[in-house]
């Protein structure tokens, strides 16, 4: 049979290690003929001190067409930093024009982190992000987006109930899984699981350095892991390792992301 595309969807950074540059990488080394659709080329990430941007959103309708005429279809879709409040609706024609049956859609509703939205997202962003969740098989929002996406206000120290609170709000938002990542409890770190599947708390080893782009990195290796039929709760102890490896092993002056290369590499 022929291999079956996958696409993820989300910004260009030229530099930074984060979206595409990270999602690319990682879903081809684990054997996935990734397929993507660049929402926005940045010049670098927005954790920078300034960035260009370019909006790619009036050339998507033309990929679109051309992918029509050529009878392209995926069988998963992996979703991260979007830019444009207006690309939720051009996601959601994605998934009704371009899916196989069954496809899986994976949304890592990228919002913000501590506390905050990125540079340049909105309430308006926030609502279209919402109404995407209904579309997705699985979300993995951290808890700041968690917080954001239920209007639950967001608490610097928090606990298991706290986390399992807003799984239970982001429930009310949608039928995928839900997937709260990076939640830290004291010296661990892990991900909260809700949703249709039993709850659970996975928890690892917490690690000082809080590092830029690390969702991104999880999001991939989850979704590589899951695409091979490990189900969540060991694709998310497969990526939260994988991360912590990473971590590990990047130069502790590398600030603006995290030296995943070294981890694929090594993993080959
Ligand atoms: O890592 C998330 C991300 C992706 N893309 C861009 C970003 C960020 C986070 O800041 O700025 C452009």
């Amino acid at each position: 049979m022929a291999n079956q595309k996958i696409l993820t969807m989300q910004d260009l950074s030229c530099v930074g290690q984060c979206s595409l540059t990270v999602a690319l990488p990682i879903l081809s080394a684990y054997g996935l003929e990734t397929c993507v659709l660049p929402t926005a080329v940045l010049s670098n990430h927005t954790a920078f001190r300034g960035w260009s941007y370019l909006d790619l959103t009036a050339e998507i309708a033309n990929i679109f067409n051309s992918w029509e005429e050529n009878g392209f279809r995926f069988r998963a879709f992996l979703l991260g930093y979007l830019g444009k409040p207006e690309l939720m609706r051009v996601a959601e024609e994605c998934f009704d024009r371009f899916s196989e049956e069954d496809a899986v859609v994976i949304l890592d509703p990228v919002l913000g982190d501590n506390g905050k939205l990125y540079a340049g997202f909105d309430a308006r962003y926030v609502d279209e992000m919402r109404k995407l969740l209904k579309r997705a098989d699985i979300i993995l929002p951290n808890v700041t987006e968690a917080c954001f996406l239920t209007g639950v206000e967001y608490r610097e120290d928090y606990d298991f109930a706290f986390v399992e609170r807003l799984g239970k709000e982001l429930s009310k938002l949608t039928d995928a899984q839900i997937v709260i990542t990076g939640a830290v409890f004291g010296q661990e770190i892990g991900e909260v699981i809700s949703g249709s599947e039993k709850g659970e708390i996975l928890l690892h080893e917490r690690l000082p350095q809080n590092k830029h782009g690390t969702g991104d990195i999880f999001a991939s290796v989850f979704t590589a892991h899951y695409l091979s039929g490990k189900g969540i709760r060991n694709s998310c102890n497969l990526a939260a390792e994988f991360v912590a490896d990473c971590i590990r092993n990047s130069d502790e002056d590398h600030f603006y992301g995290v030296n995943f290369e070294r981890i694929l590499k090594r993993n080959k």
